[in-house]
């Protein structure tokens, strides 16, 4: 098994909407073992303890939840995650979805200086492509996809370098989409696969015809994993459950076949609330689920292609 650098970033991003918590994820994380998991496994792991966002002076906004603060988050993180993907593989524990305005620029700033496309893969119950001009909550952790793909209104974020391609992204497991976001997707080459298609044809054929798509284009493939993505019986620490989810198994087939792909170069741990938890369940699977993206496995398999 190739053996990797695995930077380990706190990211305890809290504003991304009104309901607190996901600032003590970094450390639920460090407490289930994700470091341990992931030398067990033979990777060399640097913990780079907490990111801190930039300076920011707070002011009240008729609509936007923590605006300033995010754009602030946004700033430093994209810093944070460039300067992990020059020395590993990050893997950024949040932290709410907001982070992934700043991890995904950071990826996006990285590929080009790499001169190689850079790919997203959303593991998440919702699409989060809203503006802020479109979201009704004003909760900013459900806009990171409007952003990247340089959609309108992100006044006062961070320049888009190059936004990113509609068909470079993919999102599984879909199960609650906002109206506006459904309409602006439908116009979209975003490869968009909800539960019904997962009842229907198993997880993995959408993913493998991801995945392929990666590899012929020598893609470098940033993975953002929402703890809504799982269903709220095996992950109940998060604030926006939604029923019907992932089960552990198709969870773990996800991570398993990112690993035998050998394409995955960052990963994003979003949206885990610990003072929603019940005794570190959640924490524990996410840190499972973690390593067997990094290659933990019972048995050996013969390569197969994916
Ligand atoms: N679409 C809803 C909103 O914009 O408020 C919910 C967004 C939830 C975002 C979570 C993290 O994935
Ligand atoms: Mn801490
Ligand atoms: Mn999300
Ligand atoms: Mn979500």
């Amino acid at each position: 098994m190739t053996q990797q650098t695995c930077i380990l970033i706190g990211a305890p991003v809290d504003s991304g909407k009104r309901r607190r918590g996901c600032l003590m994820g970094p450390d639920a994380y460090r407490t289930a073992g994700l470091a341990e998991a992931l030398r067990d496994l033979g990777h060399g792991v640097q913990d780079r303890g907490d990111v801190r966002p930039a300076p920011f002076t707070p002011k009240p906004h008729a609509k936007l939840h923590a605006l300033e603060e995010t754009i602030a988050w946004t700033t430093a993180l994209a810093e944070a995650a460039e300067a992990g993907l020059r020395d590993g593989l990050p893997i950024f524990m949040g932290g709410d979805h907001a982070l992934s305005l700043g991890t995904v620029l950071g990826a996006m700033r990285h590929s080009e200086a790499q001169n190689r496309p850079l790919f997203v893969l959303w593991l998440d119950a919702h699409s989060d492509f809203h503006t802020p001009e479109t979201t009704d909550s004003g909760n900013l952790h459900g806009t990171p996809l409007g952003y990247v793909t340089g959609r309108p209104d992100f006044d006062g974020f961070p320049e888009i370098p190059m936004p990113l391609a509609q068909d470079n992204i993919a999102i599984i497991g879909l199960r609650s989409v906002d109206s506006a976001e459904r309409a602006a997707l439908q116009d979209t080459t975003v490869q968009r696969v909800d539960m019904r298609e997962i009842d229907e044809t198993g997880i993995a054929k959408p993913l493998s015809g991801f995945l392929e798509r990666v590899a012929r284009s020598n893609g470098m493939l940033h993975v953002s994993l929402d703890v809504d993505f799982l269903d709220p019986s095996v992950a109940p620490a998060v604030g926006t459950t939604v029923p019907g989810g992932a089960t552990i198994r198709e969870g773990h087939l996800v991570m398993e076949m990112l690993h035998d792909s050998g394409l995955m170069t960052s990963l994003d741990l979003v949206e885990l609330n610990p003072f929603l938890d019940e005794r570190g369940r959640t924490a524990q699977v996410m840190v499972d689920l973690a390593a067997s993206a990094l290659g933990r496995r019972v048995f050996d398999r013969p390569t197969r292609a994916f």
